[in-house]
């Protein structure tokens, strides 16, 4: 597999930087199209034969084509990763587990919290002004990060204990988001989110997922 195989499409954003991050832990080369969202860029035609959904990020693998940040970073881990790299626990339990945070994650602090207050903040213009739901989804956000502050027991770990793992890199990026956003986050979460973004990977990720000057 060469890195002329192995194309990452998309920039700048909290979901996109997710396989960015995952690339990197995995020590994967890749191929970075720079499109972004809300540029007009995921409505080309040549983007939209790879995704209708037109949405990044978006990964082409050796004839794969795959969406969905989590999907990306889970099947990254699996293809690649090693005894040493790999983002999910191998046992079937662990597994499990791991995977049981990454849909958390992905639906209920991503999609019905963040998102929500995206819609109806930054994106209002296109679907409305809506302070009670905007308000409501802060709250909803901080109500679900209880269960994420008592797995953050140990104040040296993440998640899963002492591995890093997909569901690391799925929550960090949440909470970097939901702070962004003025969403009170908790001590222990916060220093849990600095542990992890100061993974060599995620800065290397950083510089990946950076919108490059025009
Ligand atoms: N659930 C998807 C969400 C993807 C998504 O909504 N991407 C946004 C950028 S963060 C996008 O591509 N928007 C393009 C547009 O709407 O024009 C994921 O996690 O990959």
């Amino acid at each position: 597999m060469t890195a002329t195989e192995r194309i990452l499409w998309g920039v700048g954003t909290s979901r996109t930087i997710r396989p960015h991050w995952a690339m990197h832990e995995l020590g994967l080369s890749f191929q970075v199209r720079p499109i972004q969202a809300r540029t007009g860029e995921t409505h080309t035609a040549a983007f939209t034969a790879l995704n209708a959904r037109q949405k990044i990020p978006l990964l082409q693998d050796n004839g794969l084509v795959l969406t969905e940040s989590a999907a990306i970073v889970t099947y990254l881990s699996d293809a690649y990763g090693t005894e040493q790299t790999a983002l999910l626990p191998a046992d079937v339990r662990d597994r499990a587990r791991c995977l049981e945070w990454c849909f958390f994650i992905i639906s209920e602090l991503d999609a019905t919290s963040l998102y929500v207050m995206r819609r109806h903040g930054d994106l209002s213009h296109i679907y409305g002004e809506a302070p009670t739901a905007n308000a409501a989804a802060a709250t909803y956000f901080q109500k679900q990060m209880r269960t994420v502050e008592r797995a953050l027991t140990s104040r040296h770990g993440y998640l899963m204990g002492q591995r890093f793992t997909a569901a690391d890199i799925l929550l960090s990026t949440c909470i970097t988001w939901a702070v962004r956003y003025g969403v009170p986050v908790a001590d222990i979460v916060l220093d849990y989110n600095q542990r992890a973004t100061q993974r060599p990977a995620f800065a290397k990720a950083m510089t990946t997922n950076a919108v490059p000057d025009k």
